[in-house]
């Protein structure tokens, strides 16, 4: 079988998808799209906006948007335990929390993150941003993973967004949300896939 390979840049919603990689333990291969390229025709054909990540799966296809590829692999690798079976209710919730990342969490906190930038600390995407912590923050009161307190691709999802907020101290009023940050972080698979990721941009 042909590993996946993934199209990405350092230090951009790839991160998810490498460090998912890096959890699930099997081989993968990578592109780095170094700037102009993004624009290729050649780019454009994995991702109609040429944007990363884009994944070529093992039968040549490629797929967009870090969401549906973070639970792609993890249907394409069930040994590894990160999703439920079809029709679970444990599959039903690591739906409701990767929806919810992407919806709740990313789009308020990135426009929330950009209003910060000029002056503005009260607005409709900063209070929807909060309500969504709150809410996530008295789920991990109660344990360390989202759901039935295993980890799973929903984590993967709704911590890797939370870090842009957590490196910005904006999760000081939910220290549960910080803790859950530091315990991913704290991953030896997180710790390889940033090892990749985290470095300048070329
Ligand atoms: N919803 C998409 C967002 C993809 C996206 O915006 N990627 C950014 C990096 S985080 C990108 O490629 N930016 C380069 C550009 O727009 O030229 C996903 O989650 O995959």
């Amino acid at each position: 079988m042909t590993p996946p390979r993934l199209y990405y840049m350092p230090r951009t919603r790839s991160s998810r998808v490498l460090w998912l990689l890096e959890e699930i333990g099997a081989s993968y291969d990578l592109t780095e799209i170094r700037g102009a390229q993004r624009r290729s025709a050649e780019h454009l054909l994995r991702h109609p906006l040429g944007r990363v990540p884009a994944l070529q799966l093992g039968d040549g296809a490629t797929m967009f948007e870090s969401a549906a590829i973070c639970l792609q692999l993890a249907d394409l690798n069930p040994a590894a335990g990160l999703i439920g079976p079809i029709g679970s209710t444990e599959r039903g919730l690591v739906y409701q929390w990767v929806v919810f990342a992407v919806s709740e969490l990313e789009g308020p906190l990135f426009g929330g993150i950009r209003e910060l930038g000029e002056g503005v600390t009260d607005s409709p995407a900063h209070d929807r941003f909060d309500k969504a912590a709150a809410a996530m923050h008295s789920v991990l009161l109660e344990r360390d993973w989202l759901v039935e307190d295993r980890f799973s691709v929903a984590d993967v999802m709704c911590a890797s967004v939370l870090q842009g907020a957590n490196a910005r101290g904006l999760l000081e009023p939910w220290p549960a949300l910080e803790g859950y940050v530091q315990r991913a972080e704290a991953r030896p698979a997180y710790a390889r896939a940033a090892a990749i990721s985290d470095r300048p941009r070329s």
